[in-house]
């Protein structure tokens, strides 16, 4: 398929996503949605690329939300399928088989935040500026930002990004746990791409494995979490990953995983 709205490409193990649309700070409108949820089915279903990073186009901005103009003019109905279908995308991102690393180059602002968060890591620009600004509008984060906002950094914290519409700075995100690691600009996209490259060297059945585990465990209680560990390790030692792995340590040479 075509893009119009995002750049996909593929360097040995990485798929590098990015949003292109810079003259609207690369906002998500109806196409772009539909877009990314394509791509990200695609990268799914390629189990050569081990590692994704998603990111926007330009220096200024990640994504500055969804496109205002289409929001402008939602109904009640409207309203809630567009939600819906952005969720179900963001959805995708979260539980890809692959892990997906969020560059935040520029501003991530409401939709746009809320797509960093559906990541598996947010590194970001010394000049990102994060934000939840949907009062502003008049309307509310709909593509799961209540939700996975006050998770990674605690109800108090979220309502005041979210009651205020406050942009917080790349250093403030990083110190309430909103993104992972920040960088200077002219780094940001070398470091994202060792940390991809590192993730791809392992097993990734193994990644996938931890990472169901993790998304998963985080919504439960800590004995159904280690439940389902326990099941996603048992599944894991009957790969060739797993034969691999240890057997390669035993006769001390780097692993050759294939994810099988
Ligand atoms: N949608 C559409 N166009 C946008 C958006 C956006 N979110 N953000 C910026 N643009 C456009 C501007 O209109 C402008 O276009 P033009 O040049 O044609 O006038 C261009 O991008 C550049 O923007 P500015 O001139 O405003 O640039 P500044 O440097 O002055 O300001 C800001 C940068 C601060 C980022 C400013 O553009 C801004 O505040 N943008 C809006 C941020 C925002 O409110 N985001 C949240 C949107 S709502 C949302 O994301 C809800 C998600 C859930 C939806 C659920 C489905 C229903």
């Amino acid at each position: 398929m075509d893009y119009k709205n995002i750049k996909f490409e593929v360097d040995g193990a990485i798929a590098t996503v990015t949003i292109n649309r810079p003259k609207a700070l690369n906002a998500l409108n109806d196409e772009t949605i539909a877009e990314l949820d394509h791509c990200f089915t695609e990268i799914a279903g390629n189990t050569d690329i081990r590692c994704v990073i998603l990111t926007g186009e330009g220096e200024k901005a990640f994504v500055a939300g969804a496109d205002i103009g289409e929001l402008a003019v939602c109904n009640v109905p409207g309203g809630r399928a567009k939600c819906e279908r952005g969720q179900a995308v963001f959805f995708k991102i979260e539980c890809l088989p692959q892990p997906v690393i969020a560059v935040i180059n520029g501003f991530a602002l409401g939709g746009g935040c809320e797509i960093a968060m559906a990541c598996d890591f947010r590194l970001a620009s010394e000049k990102a500026k994060l934000g939840q600004p949907e009062v502003n509008l008049g309307i509310i984060p709909g593509y799961g930002g209540t939700q996975r906002l006050a998770r990674l950094v605690g109800t108090g914290k979220a309502k005041q990004m979210i009651f205020t519409g406050d942009f917080v700075s790349a250093a403030e995100a990083h110190r309430i746990g909103l993104v992972d690691e920040v960088y200077p600009p002219e780094e940001l996209m070398t470091k994202a791409r060792e940390l991809a490259a590192k993730i791809c060297t392992k097993g990734p059945l193994a990644t996938k494995a931890a990472k169901e585990a993790i998304n998963f465990g985080i919504e439960v209680d800590l004995e159904s979490g280690c439940a389902f560990e326990a099941a996603q390790f048992a599944q894991i030692c009957a790969t060739e990953d797993k034969t691999e792995g240890t057997r390669a340590f035993l006769e001390k040479r780097p692993a050759d995983f294939k994810g099988q």
